[in-house]
């Protein structure tokens, strides 16, 4: 297992590397090694997500999919779409709310998750169609 790791992040720095020597093009592609994971376990109601509630409001976050199915996670006021994540990948970097939020999977509304405020407040109560797990 620590071997299998170890491969992985040589092959990862082998990749940055080569993409590094681009011939003097200064463009350098977001990186989201730093960025916190929320991660996407199974279509199990407030255990769909975790953790959960996350403390990443204000924050950039990305969504990881260790499921075998397709999701897609949607803040309940629409101002965050993840866009289709497929199985065993992870989302672009979205930000999450300052004030907080709760989110959902628009593939199966029933998985549902929140983030607190930036403050470190709980989450504001869930309020519509998308607060009933299943
Ligand atoms: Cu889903």
């Amino acid at each position: 297992m620590k071997l299998r790791l170890l491969t992985a992040s040589t092959f990862t720095a082998g990749l940055a590397a080569v993409f590094g020597c681009g011939g003097g093009s200064s463009y350098t592609a977001p990186s989201t090694a730093n960025t916190p994971t929320i991660t996407i376990v199974g279509q199990n109601g407030t255990q769909a997500f975790t953790p959960n509630p996350a403390m990443f409001g204000g924050q950039q976050v990305v969504f990881k999919n260790n499921t075998s199915t397709t999701h897609r996670v949607v803040l309940n006021d629409g101002s965050v779409d993840t866009g289709n994540i497929a199985p065993g990948a992870s989302s672009p970097a979205v930000t999450m709310p300052g004030s907080g939020g709760n989110y959902h999977c628009s593939i199966h509304p029933g998985m549902i998750g929140s983030t607190s405020a930036a403050s470190g407040a709980p989450p504001p109560s869930c309020e519509g169609p998308y607060c009933t797990p299943y």
